[in-house]
């Protein structure tokens, strides 16, 4: 019972100390990875998988991609037609709400700004919808601009199972809940729904460094 306020102290005083060190002594080694770094977070070199269910089979023959919801025309893509779209490799540092980060991830895919060429909507806000059943709510906002995409490779090869393979939605700027695997589709919408993990404690938003982790942060 006493070992743990033993170990605040000593965390607290390591913080001051670091503080201190900055203040007296000029930047510290690790000064410019730790701005990097969101507040609550640690960096990790290997890669956790966290999947609230179990890893999906997925038959890319029969695989499409959708963007449904408020728009005039569904649009819709097969494997092929999603893998002839035009490409791009983006290196992100992508941040857990479990507390892992994992800095220059590589991930091949297509922005989504390519997939929502041309559309017009009413929509605010988007449900990324998976197989499986998984969903997570993102302002449509946070999706277009180059900030998120549908990706197929991370470090140069086919997406694994486990990591969402064949195809994950990335959009690493906010927690990587977001992030959904096996994703099948966007659905547009006016109204703000809260996604698999929004509805059970999961902050609506997940700005990481806002530290928006849960309900009411
Ligand atoms: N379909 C689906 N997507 C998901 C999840 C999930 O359980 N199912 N977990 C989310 C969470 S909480 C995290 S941290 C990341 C984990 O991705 P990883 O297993 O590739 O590290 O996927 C996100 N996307
Ligand atoms: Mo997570």
């Amino acid at each position: 019972m006493r070992r743990l306020p033993g170990r605040r102290i000593l965390r607290d005083t390591q913080r001051l100390m670091g503080f201190i060190s900055r203040g007296f002594k000029g930047k510290r080694r690790d000064t410019a990875s730790s701005s990097r770094v969101p507040p609550g977070q640690y960096v990790v070199n290997d890669f956790p998988v966290l999947s609230a269910g179990p890893t999906p089979r997925v038959n890319l023959d029969q695989w499409t991609f959708s963007i449904e919801g408020e728009i005039d025309e569904p649009k819709r893509w097969t494997w092929k037609e999603l893998a002839a779209l035009p490409s791009e490799t983006v290196i992100k540092d992508i941040h857990c709400v479990t507390k892992w980060s994992k800095l220059d991830t590589s991930w091949k895919g297509v922005s989504v700004d390519v997939l929502l060429q041309g559309v017009e909507t009413a929509a605010e806000f988007t449900t990324i919808f998976s197989d499986g059943g998984y969903t997570t709510n993102v302002p449509l906002d946070d999706i277009t601009g180059n900030k998120a995409w549908v990706v197929y490779e991370f470090d140069g090869q086919p997406l694994h199972p486990e990591h969402g393979g064949p195809v994950r939605f990335l959009v690493p700027h906010l927690y990587f809940w977001k992030s959904a695997k096996w994703v099948r589709g966007i659905r547009l919408q006016k109204e703000e729904h809260p996604g698999f993990w929004e509805s059970n404690g999961y902050n609506m938003y997940g700005d990481p460094w806002r530290e928006q982790r849960y309900w009411g942060d």
